[in-house]
C-alpha cells in the first residue's frame, strides 16, 4: 500500500433490498432507471441539467449557457433569471397547494402552528417589505440568529425574495462567534428573537446579540429585528432594535419577487475548518435551487402527501437545503420542532411523528446514538407506522446504529438513505435512492446522477478496490460552493489544490477519506485529519469506533492517535457508556478484545478512557482534534468556540 492512501478495515456484508411495495410506488423504481439517469448525466451533463431545470423550476428569463467552467470557478445557467422564494411559494398558490400546510411547527412548550402556502407567502411578503423599508437592497447581507421557529424560514425566504443574501448563524453560537460572522459578512440588518426554548430552558439569544454588537463592534449593522418568542424581559436599544410584530403589522403583503441572476448569491453560510477562522461558503441561486429541489424529490422519494421532518437546525446547511429550500420548492409539507428531547418527556420526538403522521424522517447519527442511549421503550410506546422512509446525515453512521434505526424506528420496513454531502456541496451527493438501491449499513452507497465521485491517492490516481483514499468530485455540479466569501484564494487552496489536476481534470477535494468495495459501494471513513497511523497502517477512525459501538455497553466512541515511538501512533479510545453499565478494568479488556475480533490486533486500543460525554461541535460532530491533544498530554489549543458544551472538555481533562 502506498503511504499516501488510507487503509480500510471495516467489514460489513449485510445487504438490504428496498421493500417491493416501496419500489412499486417510488419515483425511481428500478436500478436500471437509476443507471440510465446516471449515464445520461455523465455523458451529457448540460442537457441533463437543462432539461430538469426547464421542467422543474420557474424562470423569469431562460439562460444562455448551462455551464461555464473555468476551473475552479463554475457558473450555472448563465444569463438565466429566477427567484428562489418565488419557486418555493408563489408557484404553488394557483392550485390545490394554496391551502396545503407548508409548515407544521411545534414549540417546546406545546404550542403548535400550521401555516399554509398562502399564509406563508403573505408573511414572507410582509417581512420582505419590512426589510426593504429598513433600507435593505438587493445584494445587502442580512444576519439571521433565531431559534427553530417559523420566523426563521420566513426570514430566509424574505431575504431570498428581495435578493439580499442571508447568513444564518446557529442559535447556539456565542456572542463572539456571532460577531465574527456578522463582521465578515458585513451584515446590514440582524434578525433575532428575545429567546428560544431548548430542553425546557430559555436560550437568551437577544442577550448574546447585545454582547456581539456592544460598543459598535459590528458597525455595518443598522437595525436588529426582534421576534417575540419567550416574552421574558430584554434590553431594547432605541433606534436600533425593532419588534418583528410591529414591522409586520405596518408592512404591505404585496411584494413582487425580485428577478435574480442565476449566479447572484443566495446566501453565505459559515463553516469551521480545523484551522483558521470560519469560511463563508457562498451559494448562488439557479444551480442551488435546482439541485436541492431535485435531490429532495429523488432521494426522499417525495410524494404529494408526505410530511417531511428533517431534524436539523436551520443554522446548518441541512436546514437550509432540506427544511427550507428543497422541500418548499417541491410544494411539500415540512415539520419543524423548536427544541430537543425534553427532560420531562424524552420521547417527545416520537409523539410528534405520531401526532402529525410524519412519513419521512431525516436525522443525524449523533441523534440516533442518543435515541439508543435513551432506550427503545420510548419509540416503542408510540405509533410510528406513518413512517415510510428514514435518512441520516452528518457523520458516517456506525453499522450497529444503522441496524437499530432500521429495526426500532423503521420497523424493518423503511429504507434508510445515508446521505453524504457538505456545506460546500449544497445538496446530497452520495446516497441510496430509496426505491432502487440495495443498502449496506454504514455505506452511503453511490453518487447521485450528475456527480462524478472517485477515491484517489494524493497524486490524484484512483486507488484500487477496498483501498482507502481521498474522496474527490471530478466534475462541477449545480449547487457547488462558488467561492469563500471575499477570499477566492482560500477557495482555491482548500478545495482544488490538495490534489493536483490530472490531464486538465480538476478534482474537488472533500477532506474525507473513503473506499470503494468490490460492489462499487462507497464507504466514507471520516475526515482525513482524523486518520490514525498505526505501525504504518493509516486507519480511518470511524471503523475502529464502529467496532467499539457494536458492543452493547458502548453509547459513543471516539478514537484518536497518540504519538508512540514504537508504532508511530497508538490508538486511544474515549468511550461513553450506556446507562446500565459502569466503567471497569474488565470492561476495558472486553472492549479491546472486541476491536481485535472485529478488525484485528493492529487496531487494538492501547488505552480506553471512560468519560461522561464527548466533545462535539454544535452540529453533533465529534471533535477528535481536541481529544488528540488530550491523549498526547498537550495543552488543548485552537478554536473551541464551536463546541456544544465547553465544560465537557474540562471534565475530560480530569479523567
Ligand atoms: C451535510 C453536512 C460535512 C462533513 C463531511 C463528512 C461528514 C456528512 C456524512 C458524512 C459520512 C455521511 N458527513 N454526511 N460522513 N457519511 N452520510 O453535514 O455538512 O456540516 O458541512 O459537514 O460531514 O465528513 O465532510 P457539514
Amino acid at each position: 500500500m502506498s503511504p499516501n492512501t488510507i487503509e480500510s478495515v471495516l467489514q460489513e456484508e449485510r445487504l438490504f433490498s428496498p421493500p417491493v411495495s416501496f419500489s412499486k410506488n417510488a419515483r425511481i423504481k428500478t436500478w436500471e432507471a437509476y443507471q440510465e439517469l446516471y449515464e445520461k448525466a455523465r455523458s451529457d451533463p448540460e442537457s441533463f441539467w437543462a432539461e430538469i431545470a426547464e421542467r422543474e423550476l420557474h424562470w423569469f428569463k431562460k439562460w444562455d449557457k448551462v455551464l461555464d467552467w473555468k476551473p475552479p470557478f463554475a457558473q450555472w445557467f448563465v444569463g438565466g433569471q429566477l427567484n428562489l422564494c418565488y419557486n418555493c411559494l408563489d408557484r404553488h398558490l394557483d392550485g390545490d397547494r394554496r391551502d396545503k400546510p407548508a409548515l407544521i411547527w411545534e414549540g417546546e412548550p406545546g404550542d403548535c402552528r400550521i401555516i399554509t402556502y398562502a399564509q406563508l407567502h403573505r408573511e414572507v411578503c410582509e417581512m420582505a417589505n419590512a426589510l426593504k423599508h429598513l433600507g435593505v437592497r438587493k445584494g445587502d447581507r442580512v444576519g439571521i440568529y433565531l431559534p427553530m421557529i417559523p420566523e426563521a424560514a420566513i426570514a430566509m425566504l424574505a431575504c431570498a425574495r428581495i435578493g439580499a443574501p442571508h447568513t444564518v448563524v446557529f442559535g447556539g453560537f456565542s456572542a463572539e462567534a456571532l460577531k465574527d460572522r456578522l463582521l465578515d459578512a458585513n451584515a446590514k440588518v440582524l434578525i433575532t428573537a428575545d429567546g428560544g426554548w431548548r430542553k425546557e430552558d430559555i436560550v437568551h439569544l437577544k442577550q448574546q446579540v447585545d454582547r456581539a454588537l456592544a460598543d459598535d463592534k459590528v458597525p455595518s449593522i443598522e437595525h436588529v429585528i426582534v421576534v417575540r418568542r419567550t416574552g421574558h424581559p430584554i434590553h431594547i436599544e432605541p433606534g436600533r432594535d425593532l419588534w418583528w410584530d410591529d414591522l409586520q403589522e405596518e408592512a404591505s403583503d404585496q411584494c413582487p419577487a425580485e428577478p435574480m441572476d442565476s449566479e447572484d448569491p443566495s446566501f453565505i453560510l459559515y463553516t469551521s475548518g480545523t484551522t483558521g477562522k470560519p469560511k463563508g461558503v457562498v451559494h448562488t441561486t439557479g444551480g442551488y435551487n435546482l439541485y436541492t429541489h431535485l435531490t429532495t424529490q429523488w432521494v426522499f422519494d417525495l410524494q404529494e402527501n408526505d410530511v417531511f421532518w428533517c431534524t436539523a437546525d436551520v443554522g446548518w446547511i441541512t436546514g437550509h437545503s432540506y427544511i427550507v429550500y428543497g422541500p418548499l420548492s417541491n410544494g411539500a409539507t415540512i415539520l419543524m420542532y423548536e427544541g430537543a428531547p425534553r427532560p420531562s418527556n424524552p420521547g417527545c420526538l416520537w409523539d410528534l411523528i405520531e401526532k402529525h403522521r410524519v412519513t419521512i424522517f431525516y436525522t443525524a447519527p449523533t441523534a440516533i446514538r442518543l435515541f439508543i442511549k435513551m432506550g427503545e421503550e420510548l419509540p416503542k410506546a408510540r405509533d410510528l407506522s406513518s413512517l415510510r422512509l428514514l435518512g441520516t446525515v452528518g457523520e458516517p453512521i456506525n453499522p450497529s446504529a444503522w441496524m437499530w434505526y432500521h429495526r426500532v424506528i423503521g420497523g424493518e420496513r423503511c429504507p434508510i438513505v445515508d446521505t453524504w454531502w457538505q456545506t460546500e456541496t449544497g445538496g446530497i451527493m452520495i446516497t441510496p435512492l430509496p426505491g432502487v438501491t440495495k443498502t449496506k449499513p454504514g455505506s452511503a452507497t453511490f453518487p447521485f446522477p450528475g456527480i462524478i465521485a472517485d477515491v484517489v491517492d494524493l497524486d490524484g490516481n484512483p486507488v484500487g478496490e477496498n483501498q482507502g483514499g481521498y474522496l474527490v468530485i471530478k466534475y462541477p455540479w449545480p449547487s457547488m460552493i462558488r467561492t469563500v466569501y471575499k477570499n477566492p484564494d482560500r477557495y482555491r487552496s482548500t478545495y482544488w489544490e490538495n490534489i493536483p489536476p490530472k490531464n486538465g481534470e480538476y478534482m474537488y477535494f472533500t477532506g474525507d477519506g473513503a473506499r470503494r468495495d468490490r460492489d462499487g459501494y462507497l464507504w466514507v471513513m471520516g475526515r482525513i485529519d482524523d486518520v490514525i497511523n498505526v505501525a504504518g497502517h493509516r486507519l480511518g477512525t470511524m471503523e475502529v469506533e464502529s467496532a467499539l459501538v457494536s458492543h452493547p455497553a458502548v453509547a459513543e466512541a471516539a478514537v484518536v492517535g497518540k504519538p508512540s515511538e514504537l508504532k508511530g501512533e497508538e490508538i486511544i479510545a474515549f468511550i461513553t457508556l450506556e446507562d446500565s453499565y459502569t466503567p471497569s478494568e474488565e470492561l476495558k479488556k472486553e472492549l479491546k478484545n472486541r476491536v481485535v475480533e472485529e478488525i484485528g490486533a493492529l487496531a487494538r486500543p492501547e488505552d480506553i478512557q471512560f468519560c461522561e460525554a464527548l466533545p462535539k461541535t454544535r452540529s453533533g460532530k465529534i471533535v477528535r482534534r481536541l481529544l488528540r491533544s488530550l491523549a498526547a498530554g498537550e495543552e488543548v489549543t485552537g478554536d473551541t468556540s464551536t463546541l456544544e458544551d465547553r465544560s465537557v472538555l474540562d471534565r475530560l481533562r480530569n479523567v
